[in-house]
């Protein structure tokens, strides 16, 4: 295992051929160690207390689980105490977080879902964590405003997946590399190169529940698929939710596939079901970087400019030709 190059060595090499400086890299170190964190919590299970149990509420209205706000609160801390960034958001904070100056910070800001897919908690299923990594320019204070960036701005992208592994997944814009993380000392080290994700793909996924509240094209091109052998497209489809987006994504990175959590009825209201910066955002860059595509149906995530910090955006990512026969539809519509 120790032949293999660790994340901080690999990005020490990145960071200095795009020409990123010292607190980037100890940013994104920041963030590995704060993931084993979480990641030993989130193996302790119950004998870490009811990690399943409502605390609260975020500024979303939806309920914050003890370990939504333990992992929030062990990636403010690993991120204060590193001085690698300006400022950070979080799904779990109305506005951003701006560290006091009494030391120097770097000029980045980290905006992160500490905890994905907090429904899985309960039932011992995978969660993971999600970030991406901005710049703050010279003059910036640290303002939710400017942190309003468009995905294309993303210096880097990355999830971590708490599997039956722990391992993250990350981009600095050349390429999707893979890290594993060893239980033992809660180091990375790279199990992964230059990732692609096929550009056909015999697999979906989506929350089918809502199948009555969603959009023609959406309907169209999920009932095809389900129509297998027999239907339009003459070959069976097979069909996945975990109800985490970090592993249903991790999924169609690793096996090809295409994850949809389109805009229907039900969400029309809030613009959509996820969230643009902290999760869509990130994980576009991903699978673009991985050679897939990224689109809400109807233009490319990355282009979107945020208008607010939460703000949520229909999904449709993976494998480049199913992703473009559903952005398809939606024209023809
Ligand atoms: P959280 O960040 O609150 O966990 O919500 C996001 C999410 O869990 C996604 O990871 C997942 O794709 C979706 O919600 C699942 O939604 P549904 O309830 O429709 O299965």
């Amino acid at each position: 295992m120790h032949d293999r190059m660790t994340l901080d060595e690999h990005m020490e090499t990145e960071a200095g051929h795009i020409g990123l400086d010292a607190d980037f890299v100890g940013l994104i170190s920041d963030v590995a160690k704060a993931c084993h964190q979480i990641s030993t919590l989130v193996r302790h299970g119950a004998l870490a207390g009811n990690l399943a149990a409502d605390v609260g509420t975020n500024v979303q209205d939806e309920s914050q689980k003890e370990l939504d706000v333990r992992a929030n609160e062990i990636l403010i801390e690993r991120l204060d105490n590193g001085g690698h960034v300006l400022a950070i958001a979080s799904e779990e904070m109305e506005d951003t977080v701006v560290f006091n100056d009494s030391k120097p910070r770097g000029r980045y800001y980290l905006v992160f879902d500490p905890l994905d897919g907090s429904t899985n908690i309960a039932v011992n299923g995978p969660v993971g964590t999600i970030f991406s990594i901005l710049k703050a320019e010279v003059g910036h204070s640290g303002n939710a405003d400017e942190v309003l960036q468009p995905g294309t701005e993303q210096l880097a992208a990355g999830y971590v997946l708490y599997g039956t592994s722990t391992e993250m997944l990350v981009t600095l814009g050349r390429g999707v590399q893979k890290f594993s993380m060893n239980p033992d000392d809660g180091r990375f080290f790279q199990t992964g190169a230059d990732i692609q994700i096929a550009e056909h793909t015999a697999e979906f996924a989506i929350n089918g529940s809502n199948r009555r509240y969603w959009e023609a094209p959406v309907q169209r091109y999920i009932d095809e698929c389900l129509a297998g052998k027999d239907g339009p497209r003459g070959n069976d489809f097979n069909t996945r939710w975990v109800g985490a987006m970090v592993a249903d994504v991790h999924r169609c990175l690793t096996r090809s596939g295409i994850f949809l959590y389109p805009i229907d009825e039900k969400t029309r209201s809030k613009g959509g079901r996820l969230r643009l910066l902290y999760e869509a955002n990130p994980m576009s860059l991903i699978i673009e970087q991985a050679g897939g595509m990224a689109s809400t149906g109807h233009g490319r995530i990355l282009e979107i400019q945020p208008e607010g910090l939460h703000q949520r955006v229909p999904v449709i990512m993976g494998s480049k030709k199913e992703v473009e026969r559903v952005v398809d539809y939606h024209s023809e519509a």
